[in-house]
């Protein structure tokens, strides 16, 4: 599912670390070379200003001259040999300058120690940090991650890598641990269902799904109710969905496939009250779970969201369910939240995410709604139904 967004973090880490690096390096040649520039200015400088002295010089100078140089020679070798002197002393303050600095103090930074950490360490500014996110900002955006969620990612990078001294060998290591942990407050960990439904011993626990049409409900209920039957748990179908051609039909089929009993009623008969007839039919024959289908709907469609509502309050399901198709991309957001202002939902099915190859939609979807993601639907068979499970999205992202 998250093939080319796994290979395009991937990427952005190697290339922001060596963005980081190069960047160090130029600073270190900039430095050097303006250091060379402005020496070489400075002795040209000093050669223009004594040119003027050498043409005012007459014959009678340049005679007077070479007098006096015997003596200037005599001179200068008695300045070398001061300076020679004084460089001895140099070398003997530097040393005992070194030998201190080896003896330094704890909590006190010697200059030495600075020099092996800037070449052991680097920091990243502020102004780094947004040019290397940028591209990361790019890939998750473009990838159907919600634009909270990026901004959200951006912070806590930011807090983890701005200013912060981080060693040269462990760079990339930081950088995906800090979008590790981002993800991972990101998302959220859902419940256990089957333990949910195991826990209600006195009623029939009752899960409602809606969606809009064709994200993937009847698939997803059937998947569910094969998952429960492999645990021993007992459960019925609601076929609510009477409103489109056909889909009291494909439940049935369901039904039959899996040996599971259907409730129906007529095509166009009031979806709250095969429902209704569904859990009292449950309660009477001590089944432990009620899966009901609803018609698709559009978000944007008042009176079937009105109906939905309808089911919740006669209902009371104890689980809302939104099956979201994740290949709808960024459209999903819109319409989880406008389910879970209508519904409070309690939790999401991701469908299809075996055709999504982008993948940011399940990152951003449960942070949006502040709701867990319960399923991955992954393929068209019963089977295809994964727990959702933070460290398996963690790991097919690449950053473990
Ligand atoms: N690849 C893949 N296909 C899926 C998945 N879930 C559902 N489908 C397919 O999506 C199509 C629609 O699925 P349905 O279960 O009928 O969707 P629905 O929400 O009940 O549709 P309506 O009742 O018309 O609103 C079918 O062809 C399913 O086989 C999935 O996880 N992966
Ligand atoms: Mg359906």
């Amino acid at each position: 599912m998250f093939k080319f967004l796994k290979e395009k973090i991937k990427s952005w880490i190697k290339t922001s670390e060596e963005k980081i690096e190069t960047k160090e390096k130029a600073e270190k040649t900039r430095g050097k070379k303006k250091w060379k520039k402005e020496t070489k200015q400075e002795k040209y400088k000093a050669k223009e200003e004594k040119k003027p002295e050498k043409k005012a010089k007459d014959k009678k100078e340049i005679e007077k001259e070479w007098k006096v140089s015997e003596e200037v020679i005599e001179d200068i070798k008695k300045e070398k040999l001061e300076i020679k002197s004084i460089e001895e002393k140099i070398k003997e303050k530097i040393l005992e300058e070194k030998k201190e600095e080896f003896e330094e103090k704890p909590g006190k930074k010697g200059f030495f120690t600075k020099i092996k950490e800037r070449l052991i360490s680097v920091k990243i500014s502020e102004e780094e940090f947004e040019e290397i996110f940028t591209r990361l900002e790019l890939i998750l955006l473009e990838n159907n991650t919600a634009l909270e969620v990026v901004e959200k990612i951006r912070r806590d990078l930011k807090e983890k890598l701005v200013e912060k001294e981080i060693k040269r060998d462990e760079l990339e290591k930081e950088i995906i641990n800090s979008l590790k942990s981002s993800i991972e407050n990101i998302l959220i960990e859902p419940e256990n269902i089957l333990e949910k439904i195991k826990s209600k011993t006195d009623e029939p626990f009752v899960i409602a799904f809606f969606g809009i049409n064709g994200s993937g409900k009847t698939t997803s209920i059937a998947k569910l109710a094969n998952l429960l039957k492999e645990n021993k748990i007992s459960c019925i179908l609601a076929a609510a969905d009477t409103f489109r051609a056909a889909a009291i039909d494909q439940l049935e089929k369901h039904g039959d496939r899996l040996g599971i009993k259907v409730i129906k009623s007529q095509y166009g008969a009031d979806p709250t009250s095969v429902a209704f007839d569904a859990v009292k039919y449950a309660k009477a024959h001590k089944i432990n779970a009620v899966l009901i289908d609803t018609a698709g709907r559009m978000h944007t469609k008042e009176n079937l969201i009105r109906e939905m509502e309808k089911i919740i309050r006669i209902i009371k399901p104890d689980l809302k369910i939104f099956i979201a198709e994740s290949i709808a991309g960024n459209d999903i957001i819109e319409q989880a939240r406008t389910f879970n202002e209508a519904a409070q939902l309690d939790g999401i099915i991701l469908s299809k995410a075996d055709v999504d190859e982008k993948g940011g939609s399940t990152i951003s979807i449960s942070y949006i709604i502040k709701k867990p993601i319960f399923f991955l639907g992954t393929g068209q068979e019963y089977k295809d139904l994964e727990p959702f499970n933070k460290e398996k999205i963690i790991q097919s992202l690449g950053l473990e």
